[in-house]
């Protein structure tokens, strides 16, 4: 990796990623991509940025001709609860965006990085220890297009010989960025809730368990992945990774340890609700584990501390 793109740079993964990278291989080095939402002024000034749609091919080869890019960490996507609102729109973004840098990373000869997700299984899946390999027909348009993702990089690959790789994402929890418009997304907004008001009422119930990220490791698990001799990587796209199964009620009583006062209630959406439980509860990542070395640093109570001690002083800092 010498030239990167980073699609979806604003985004929640996005924000994270680009300083992490800036501080690898050099702030020019890495080239920051968002469409519409601003860039905080941090990710702007640090390093290139540009605003691009990935549904624009031309701006899209443009900016990888003209910064010379090499890797591309293809991040931009609708998450599940906003592909099941807008499920075309969805299809263009997340599938059409994906061929979009396929086709670009066919022609200029570069390496890709794709994020799938658990929403890329479905009700028919073994819902414990996933397998790698298993069955996977997904209900939700988010699903559907993570799915076709995995088999398009695969596909690439197979025919062109482009170097794609990737990793189906659980839940990702992060002090820095709000998610938008994801299953997942409680686990993030609890905090915010629990340490502005003590009390939070969440959309999913209280036992619906769910493999989650504390983002510190998401990150190492997509430089990781990308650095690896790739030679050596036998599946290449959608590997499990995970670093803990929680549900609402266990993240309440972890986030109770710190803050004794808290409460939680429950008003559920039908929409979420129906999402999830077609999601797995635990995956098994030990194929990631056995081909390119991952192994999460935080489960849930290392995580459960790292927001609370860093949302309280950035909430304290405003
Ligand atoms: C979502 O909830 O849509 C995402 C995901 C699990 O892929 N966080």
């Amino acid at each position: 990796m010498k030239k990167i793109l980073i699609t979806g740079a604003t985004g929640q993964i996005g924000s994270e990623l680009t300083p992490v990278l800036r501080v690898r291989y050099g702030d020019q080095n890495v080239i920051a991509a968002g469409h519409r939402r601003e860039p905080d002024s941090e990710l702007a000034a640090s390093g290139p940025f540009c605003s691009l749609d990935v549904r624009d091919a031309a701006a899209l080869e443009a900016v990888v001709t003209n910064h010379e890019v090499d890797t591309i960490f293809h991040l931009a996507s609708l998450l599940s609860a906003v592909a099941e609102d807008r499920p075309q729109l969805a299809w263009d973004i997340n599938a059409n965006g994906l061929i979009n840098v396929l086709e670009i990373a066919r022609k200029r000869n570069c390496s890709v990085f794709f994020p799938s997700s658990i929403g890329a299984f479905g009700p028919l899946t073994p819902a414990e220890n996933t397998p790698q390999d298993t069955i996977q027909h997904p209900n939700t348009m988010y699903g559907i297009t993570k799915l076709s993702g995995e088999l398009l990089c695969g596909y690439y690959h197979k025919r062109f010989g482009v170097d794609t790789r990737g990793v189906r994402y659980p839940g990702l929890i992060s002090y820095s960025t709000l998610p938008g418009g994801g299953t997942t997304d409680y686990a993030v907004e609890i905090f915010h809730a629990a340490l502005q008001y003590a009390h939070y009422d969440c959309f999913l119930r209280a036992d619906t368990r769910l493999d989650m990220m504390y983002m510190p490791d998401a990150i190492d698990a997509a430089i990781r992945l990308m650095e690896f001799d790739g030679e050596r990587l036998i599946h290449r796209n959608g590997y499990n990774v995970t670093a803990m199964s929680c549900s609402p009620m266990d993240l309440a009583q972890e986030i109770e340890k710190h803050i004794p006062d808290f409460t939680i209630g429950y008003k559920i959406d039908p929409v979420r609700q129906g999402i999830a439980d077609s999601w797995p509860r635990h995956m098994d990542d030990s194929v990631a584990r056995k081909e390119w070395g991952w192994k999460p640093q935080f489960d849930l109570p290392a995580m459960v501390e790292g927001m609370i001690r860093h949302l309280s002083s950035r909430l304290t800092a405003k």
